[in-house]
């Protein structure tokens, strides 16, 4: 009996301690996968940073980045005005550059190529001063910088934007967290492992995105170059025409700041401004897209890091020289025309472009003046911004709590070209 009893109980023992370890096992892992896979991307605690401190600082009054530059023309002061306002009426903070007049910057001080190429004054003035905003962020060692031009035009909730802008570059350039290896964007970094076949692996739709881990020297990223927030166009980049370019979008759905994609069209009398076909075609009403940057164009907004100015200093206001400022930016990010690849980082529709006042449209440019002259804009116009923080300027800063939507659901798309 007593054999018996004792020979029982570690028999049972052993039985117990292998339902313990068993059920131990089984919780081990649903507790590293459930939360991976439920808890979202914002907010996650990792080595002390946290995108919750990232989002404070996203909507702080230089919009994450050390510093806001603007490049005014001294003598156009109603842009400087116009400006100081918007930004004050956003709780923005700018510091303003002094633009050039292409009249002072002579031959002798072009780089090497220039004489290749048929710069017109403004375009001259243009490289100029966005050489000296370059330089002004190498000189005072700025961390990152937004560099404006100053006719520039934002939804009044440019913010909250920016907080999902960061999320998705995230998205797209940060590790992911957990034992996953690599990215959520197979081609990032290394596009060679592009797959054709399937493009549905590229799009990340962000209701259900992938945590990555939280950035800790920026809140959009560690290893961007630019930002180009402002834009008058870009492309998805496709394997083919982009070869050293990722492939990967962060798709937002439902975001109710993008206008319908009727509203969405180019128009005529934007010279610059390029179609968003594609992504009228590709995607539903109220998405947006972050990406890697594709033959970009304009330079209304863009950020840089110290990193960035120091290297486009060098290659655009020292190397070469082959075209326009915008067009070489955009050279710079893409890796062609002779200059290497950049990890450049851009969105769809914009979510800065360029305002159009009311009055002579002769005052719209420094750049172009040819065939404007004498053409008078009956209303202010920003294309693609649907709460205009210029065109609501006025109630704004009167405190007037309804604000007027450029670009109404449901309705037919505005003719701005009357
Ligand atoms: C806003 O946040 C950025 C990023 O952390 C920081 O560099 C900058 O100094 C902050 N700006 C202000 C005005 O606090
Ligand atoms: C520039 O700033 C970085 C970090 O923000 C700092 O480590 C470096 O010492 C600074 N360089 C100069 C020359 O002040
Ligand atoms: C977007 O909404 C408008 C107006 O309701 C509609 O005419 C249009 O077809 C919609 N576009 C898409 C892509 O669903
Ligand atoms: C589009 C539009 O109507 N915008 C308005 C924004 O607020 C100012 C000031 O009240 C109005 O003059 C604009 O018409």
């Amino acid at each position: 009996m007593t054999e018996n009893k004792m020979l029982r109980v570690p028999r049972n023992y052993l039985l117990y301690l292998c339902v313990v370890a068993v059920f131990g096992v089984c919780w081990l892992w649903l507790s590293r996968i459930v939360p991976r896979a439920r808890v979202p991307a914002v907010g996650t605690q990792n080595n002390g940073a946290s995108f919750e401190r990232w989002e404070k600082e996203i909507r702080n009054e230089t919009l994450g980045f050390q510093k806001i530059l603007c490049i005014n023309l001294p003598e156009r002061t109603d842009r400087f005005d116009a400006m100081r306002l918007a930004a004050t009426a956003s709780d923005m903070d700018l510091y303003f550059v002094d633009g050039i007049r292409g009249e002072m910057v002579s031959d002798r001080v072009l780089p090497l190529g220039a004489e290749k190429v048929l710069l017109s004054l403004g375009q001259r003035g243009k490289w100029r001063a966005h050489m000296d905003a370059l330089l002004a962020v190498v000189q005072e060692n700025l961390t990152t910088a937004l560099i404006v031009e100053d006719d520039v035009d934002w939804d009044v909730r440019i913010k909250s934007q920016l907080v999902q802008f960061a999320r998705g570059a995230s998205v797209l350039t940060q590790p992911l967290r957990g034992s996953r290896p690599g990215f959520a964007d197979p081609s990032f970094p290394n596009p060679n492992t592009k797959v054709e076949a399937d493009s549905s692996q590229f799009e990340i739709d962000m209701a259900d995105a992938p945590e990555t881990v939280v950035p800790s020297d920026s809140p959009y990223g560690d290893s961007w170059d630019v930002l180009w927030l402002g834009h008058c166009g870009t492309k998805f980049p496709e394997a083919g025409s982009w070869p050293s370019t990722p492939l990967g979008r962060a798709v937002f759905r439902n975001d109710d700041t993008v206008p319908q994609t009727q509203h969405l069209g180019a128009y005529s009398h934007l010279a610059f401004e390029y179609s968003t076909d594609e992504l009228q075609q590709t995607y539903p009403n109220h998405t947006r897209v972050v990406h890697h940057a594709a033959g970009t164009s304009c330079s209304l907004a863009y950020a840089v890091n110290q990193r960035s100015a120091r290297r486009l200093l060098y290659e655009l206001g020292l190397k070469k020289l082959n075209a326009q400022f915008d067009l070489m930016l955009s050279q710079y990010c893409d890796g062609k025309d002779g200059r290497q690849y950049h990890n450049c980082l851009t969105v769809q529709p914009a979510l800065i472009k360029s305002h159009q006042p009311a009055g002579l449209k002769s005052s719209l440019s420094d750049v172009s003046t040819d065939d404007d002259d004498g053409m008078v804009l009956s209303d202010p116009f920003t294309n693609h911004i649907r709460v205009s923080t210029r065109i609501n300027l006025s109630r704004l800063l009167e405190g007037t709590p309804t604000l007027v939507d450029s670009f109404p659901d449901d309705e037919p798309p505005t003719n701005f070209d009357t």
